[in-house]
């Protein structure tokens, strides 16, 4: 059976035109189950063998504050689902970490495509690739969708069977952390319903993702009154709710990558053309 990887990004990042240069016509539309929302899916030939690539709708967040960002969250949670293709955009990167965090933490194998490098360098915008690397725990493989470039070199790490998997580690802070653990405690007493480890269903919950409270059935007022309980928590300690203070943890250790991994040019030409 051929590998499934999940094709994800913010919206306009170009994640269409990658899946089209990686698929050509070999291309299924349809639509995800119980929604409007238009699924893709292709064939990529490897050289050994071929891969699935599903492209997910464009999202900000994993939070599943939207259908959109639902549809994303279950399919990557989906065992099938090997890894994902993360297209980041090199001319906005700090919008693109906060989701490849999210994605980091879920704990499956991710390989990034660093898309709009050309347009990142038209506006004096440039990406130290092994600072990124570091920072993200994966590979990171500049592309220029439109173009194809880059393409093949994105290819050839996703036949590399060694890619790393494992989760990033968000630096939380002590108030979070805590509130994290307790979560993750209740939810390991509850780890055969759930298709995600307790500590990336702590994160889940924390975000306020239905399926957590879905798949916790005759739980779900337990949950509730947890999470409830260590938001008012934060809201004393921190001064915001959990939703809250996570979002502002990750926040922060954008801001730190960012930092330590773009430079910016103000002599280059801004054009977009
Ligand atoms: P999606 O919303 O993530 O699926 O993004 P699309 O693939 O639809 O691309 C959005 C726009 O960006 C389109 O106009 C593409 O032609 C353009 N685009 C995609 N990749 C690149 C790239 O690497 N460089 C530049 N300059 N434009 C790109
Ligand atoms: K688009
Ligand atoms: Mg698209």
């Amino acid at each position: 059976m051929s590998a499934v990887w999940a094709l994800a990004g913010n919206p306009n990042v170009g994640k269409t035109s990658l899946f089209n240069v990686l698929t050509g016509s070999r291309q299924k539309v349809g639509n995800w189950p119980g929604v409007t929302v238009e699924r893709k899916e292709g064939r990529v030939r490897l050289s050994r063998g071929e891969a699935v690539v599903v492209d997910l709708p464009g999202i900000y967040g994993l939070g599943a504050t939207s259908v959109d960002e639902q549809i994303a969250s279950q399919f990557i949670s989906q065992e099938e689902v090997k890894g994902v293709i993360l297209v980041l955009d090199a001319s906005c990167l700090d919008r693109s970490l906060y989701l490849a965090l999210q994605i980091r933490e879920r704990g499956k194998p991710v390989l990034c495509a660093l898309n709009m490098v050309d347009l990142a360098e038209k506006r004096g915008i440039r990406v130290d690739l092994k600072a990124l690397e570091g920072a993200l725990g994966v590979r990171v493989v500049p592309t220029v969708a439109r173009t194809g470039q880059g393409v093949e070199d994105l290819l050839r790490c996703l036949e590399e069977e060694s890619l790393p998997g494992g989760t990033i580690q968000v630096d939380y802070g002590p108030e979070l952390s805590t509130s994290l653990a307790r979560l993750e405690g209740f939810l390991a007493s509850h780890a055969d319903k759930l298709p995600v480890s307790p500590q990336v269903g702590a994160v889940m919950a924390a975000e306020g993702d239905p399926r957590i409270w879905a798949l916790l059935e005759d739980h779900r007022e337990q949950l509730d009154q947890l999470v409830r309980r260590e938001s008012l928590r934060l809201e004393e300690a921190m001064g915001m709710d959990l939703e809250t203070a996570l979002m502002e943890r990750r926040w922060a250790m954008v801001s730190s990558i960012a930092s330590r991994c773009v430079t910016f040019d103000p002599s280059a030409k801004a054009s977009d053309s």
